[in-house]
């Protein structure tokens, strides 16, 4: 079996995702920085790989693929991981889609990724103004998005809609790292989130503390 290749940057929250998975489960695999901001995304070879020109993308021999969920979903079948990964029982399966589902919009988007971007990528990186008026309005829909995730996704269990870990608390802890590497603390008065972020912080050690370190190099 060939090297997995991930073609990917440690600033991006599905790129940490994917290469945490990797780590934990221990599959070789090589990877290929890509930096966004100089445009190697936009690369004829890379858009050969991944026609969306996002990180991350992966490649198995001829075979590539982009869209982190599915790369991490292909994984698991591939190598047989553990089952609390993505679990064969028909719905407890049902119910990591149905967070997976929910993840993109609402974790990502509309949620951690809204409020990253108001608070960081305009002002800090683009050095866009940005209104109060904005930042409050991200802040609130990453506020709603926190209501739901604590009120339904860990109503009753340790990780999100399970007893045991998986694909669903990888992804959406790295979407919410992103913001904790700008000082702001998710759990902060929602204990339940905060309990849940550090277990899976220490499920997934040392490789966690392994791929945030450029991402945490923004707190200096
Ligand atoms: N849904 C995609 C999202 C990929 C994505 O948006 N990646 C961002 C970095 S976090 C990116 O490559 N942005 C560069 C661009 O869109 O030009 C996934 O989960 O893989």
């Amino acid at each position: 079996m060939g090297k997995i290749n991930l073609h990917a940057n440690r600033f991006s929250q599905p790129a940490r995702s994917v290469e945490l998975f990797l780590k934990v489960n221990n599959i070789p695999y090589e990877f290929h920085p890509i930096n966004v901001p100089k445009g190697d995304n936009r690369t004829e070879s890379f858009l050969k790989i991944n026609p969306t020109g996002t990180v991350p993308a992966l490649v198995d021999d001829e075979f590539s693929l982009f869209e982190s969920v599915a790369m991490i979903q292909y994984l698991a079948k591939k190598y047989s991981t553990p089952d609390h990964w993505y679990p064969k029982e028909i719905r407890a399966r049902a119910r990591i889609n149905e967070y997976l589902a929910w993840h993109h919009f609402n974790t990502r988007t509309n949620g951690a990724t809204g409020y990253f971007i108001a608070l960081f990528i305009k002002p800090r990186y683009l050095k866009i103004e940005v209104s109060d008026e904005e930042v409050q309005e991200a802040k609130e829909k990453f506020e709603k998005m926190l209501d739901a995730f604590e009120s339904y996704y860990l109503k009753g269990t340790e990780f999100i809609s399970s007893n045991t870990m998986s694909i669903a608390d990888i992804m959406a802890l790295n979407e919410l790292t992103q913001l904790v590497a700008i000082g702001i603390e998710p759990g902060k008065d929602r204990p339940k989130i905060a309990d849940w972020y550090e277990r899976c912080k220490q499920a997934l050690q040392p490789h966690f503390d392994d791929v945030h370190t450029d991402i945490f190099s923004l707190r200096k």
